[in-house]
């Protein structure tokens, strides 16, 4: 089940928030200035960062207005506040009107880009594409080619390759010409791993885009950057610079399962007005959940379905 996997891979967040919110929530206690602060400590250990002190500011603005007068009236309000900053967010990826889907993925080394590319194939496999197609755009790397054409055999659909070194810009027409002439309802393409400093890779990441477009009008449909979560802070600063380079149309959130720093979620959405379409729960191919901002935020706060939601 879908909010079973998404609730699994957010287990450490949820830890480490929801411990910090049953010891307040569980004494007894009276809403109060002492009460909020410790609110706002709990939210900030959990990476929540900035959203967690401003929807504190909003909860006291609500409290001294009598709106809220109970702890017990706390979680349904953060809940509610929270699922507000993830308005737009969801696991659905643009279409081509004809012709192939294009999704470029983009990102730093590391972050689960390949992985990821291997996950969303084979989700999209599931929900009923039949034929696929993937680019190995990191030449750089002779292991990364074999990497995706292992994932690409595995799941049984194709790949375009070219030997370690090649320009990402020839596999990306290649696999663009490739994709048009088997009639293919899904092209991704690999990237090298990259730092928006680095202009040479930056410019050579704009040629691809360049060359996809030329190839496909309206393509890429997408273009994903993943990060990686467990890095909290440093993805957020990722999504920040990278995004307004590389034409970047949604986000993808990898390593989840291994970190309690799911909150820099929302310390993304504060930084960048992406939406953030995929969270990888794990390394196992089925490991790739299309983002819910309810699954998230109830998984985070230890909502269960059906649970009391005054909102
Ligand atoms: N636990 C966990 N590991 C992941 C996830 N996504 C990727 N990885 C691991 O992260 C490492 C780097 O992934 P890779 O896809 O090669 O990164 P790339 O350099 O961006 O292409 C690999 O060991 C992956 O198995 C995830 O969602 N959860
Ligand atoms: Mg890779």
């Amino acid at each position: 089940m879908v909010f079973g996997k998404l609730f699994a891979g957010l287990k450490k967040t949820r830890e480490k928030l929801a411990a910090g919110l049953a010891r307040l929530f569980g004494g007894g206690r009276k809403l109060d200035e002492a009460f909020l602060d410790e609110l706002e400590e709990v939210l900030y250990g959990a990476d929540l960062g900035l959203t967690g002190s401003k929807i504190v500011e909003e909860l006291k603005l609500a409290w001294r207005k009598r709106e809220i007068a109970e702890t017990s009236e706390v979680p349904a309000f953060l809940r509610t506040r929270l699922l507000a900053r993830l308005a737009g967010c969801e696991g659905r990826l643009a279409r081509a009107a004809h012709g192939p889907t294009v999704i470029l993925v983009v990102g730093v080394n590391g972050s689960g880009k390949t992985t990821s590319i291997a996950k969303l194939a084979r989700r999209l496999q599931k929900d009923g594409a039949q034929k696929l197609l993937l680019g190995a755009g990191d030449t750089f790397r002779a292991a990364a080619v074999e990497q995706l054409s292992l994932w690409a055999e595995r799941l049984g659909i194709g790949i375009v390759k070219q030997a370690t070194g090649a320009d990402p810009a020839a596999v990306a027409f290649d696999a663009c010409s490739a994709a048009k002439a088997r009639g293919v309802e899904y092209l991704i393409l690999d990237t090298a791993g990259r730092l928006h400093t680095q202009k040479n890779l930056m410019d050579e990441l704009g040629k691809v885009v360049r060359v996809v477009q030329k190839q496909l009008p309206g393509a890429p449909h997408e273009v994903l950057q993943v990060l990686d979560a467990t890095t909290g802070q440093n993805a957020i600063r990722q999504a920040k610079e990278f995004g307004t380079v590389a034409g970047v149309t949604g986000l993808v959130l990898a390593k989840m399962d291994g970190t309690a720093k799911g909150g820099a979620v929302f310390g993304i959405r504060e930084e960048v007005p992406l939406p953030v379409k995929f969270i990888g729960v794990g390394e196992g191919i089925e490991d790739l959940e299309p983002f819910s901002a309810e699954g998230f935020v109830d998984a985070i706060l230890n909502f269960e379905r059906g649970s009391s939601r005054s909102s």
